[in-house]
């Protein structure tokens, strides 16, 4: 069964993830993991922070001589600002005279509804652990799981269909999300490079007026046999399983699977995908369109499995709304930290990690195997399966 967790502050000296329950003898390439790190590090309209960290994922465990050896994998990734954070966010009691509060709640941040819950007398505890710093970790275990897939011949990868008032209209066919991919310098991670333009430029209106920008990215995972996931019970059903698994980053406030929004406010005549025989990747059926997202009846379909995630605007202002003291009860301005103001393309490359740690979960949980030899034997006598269907 494949887990996986994460643990660390955003300040404090490193995050950690976790991931156990994959087979012996995958390749780990820590080129490939590093680049994914990068990846999710870039997009204009990133803080200051994205100046210091360099991140890159030092494993501990459950890899040696570059392949996975069956035991659990422990990443480190280190973070550069701890030293401009060793007093004041220290492990220790420390000084008291040095810890930096955060003295009035952000509206939209976990601070208040964190702050009541652990009875913290102020958010900076919060905040810690509640930043999208956490996804980098998520990523880099992504990134595995990512190199899991990839020897079963899947790949997820993402791009941006919006920023602020920008919205990208057109279907973006794979090729295009793929050819994203190469680009050595990101900046919205948008297929259509005219509206890539004027969602910088909606972003550098939020920059200099003080506020911020969400958006929506779409994963796509190509390639995925039908098969993954069920319809038996409801927590197992792949749709449930990547919803959760997009909506439970950090600003996601909704998530779309195929045109579901859209398909809510249609007949059934024009949502549905008709079905022909003519050959496809895996069978010998095939679809006019794929406005299921690659998935009926929480089980994958073989079309791509598409989804979206839908982002607030970060919930930490220059201008900041509205507030109140915590210590004080008076009304005050919500405190401002550096901070972000657009993360659709980060926000991005962290749901491809997580789509891409469900569909390995549930790949494994369909194929088994100890080795990634056994695991592609009864991978490739389901394809055979499927093709003399
Ligand atoms: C974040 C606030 C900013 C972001 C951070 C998420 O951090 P800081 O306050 O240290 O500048 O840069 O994102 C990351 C550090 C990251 O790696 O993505 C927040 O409040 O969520």
């Amino acid at each position: 069964m494949l887990r996986y967790f994460t643990a660390g502050e955003s300040h404090g000296e490193a995050l950690v993830a976790f991931l156990s329950g994959l087979p012996a003898g995958l390749k780990v390439d820590q080129a490939f993991v590093d680049r994914e790190l990068w990846r999710r590090q870039q997009g204009y309209g990133r803080g200051g922070r994205m100046k210091i960290e360099r991140d890159t994922a030092h494993i501990l465990s459950g890899v040696r001589h570059g392949i996975t050896i069956g035991s659990p994998i422990a990443v480190q990734l280190e973070n550069r600002d701890w030293k401009n954070w060793e007093e004041s966010l220290p492990v220790g009691a420390g000084d008291a005279a040095r810890h930096k509060q955060v003295a009035s709640p952000r509206p939209g941040h976990a601070d208040l509804a964190g702050a009541l819950k652990y009875n913290f007398s102020e958010a900076r505890y919060v905040l810690e652990r509640a930043s999208a710093r956490e996804s980098a970790a998520r990523v880099a275990i992504g990134a595995i799981a990512k190199l899991f897939l990839h020897d079963l011949g899947m790949e997820v990868l993402s791009h941006v269909i919006t920023t602020g008032s920008v919205t990208v209209h057109d279907h973006v066919p794979w090729e295009k999300v793929r050819s994203l991919y190469d680009r050595d310098e990101v900046l919205l991670n948008c297929a259509d490079s005219d509206a890539e333009q004027h969602m910088k430029e909606e972003v550098d209106k939020v920059l200099k007026s003080g506020d911020s920008l969400g958006g929506v990215f779409e994963v796509v995972a190509h390639n995925v046999p039908p098969g993954l996931g069920t319809y038996a019970q409801w927590d197992e059903r792949l749709d449930a399983l990547l919803a959760a698994a997009v909506m439970s980053l950090q600003a996601v406030k909704a998530v779309e699977i195929g045109a579901g929004v859209a398909a809510a406010f249609s007949a059934g005549s024009a949502v549905h995908d008709e079905i022909g025989y003519g050959g496809s990747a895996f069978t010998g059926f095939s679809r006019a369109h794929n406005n299921a997202g690659g998935i009926e009846g929480g089980v994958s379909n073989g079309e791509e499995i598409r989804i979206r995630g839908y982002l607030k605007p970060i919930s930490t202002l220059r201008r900041p709304l509205q507030s109140v003291d915590f210590s004080s009860r008076q009304p005050v301005k919500a405190a401002y930290e550096r901070s972000d103001v657009c993360v659709v393309p980060a926000a991005g490359v962290a749901a491809e990690a997580m789509v891409a740690l469900t569909l390995a979960k549930c790949a494994l949980e369909k194929f088994g195997g100890d080795s990634m030899t056994e695991t592609t034997r009864n991978f490739k006598g389901y394809l055979e399966q499927l093709r003399k269907y």
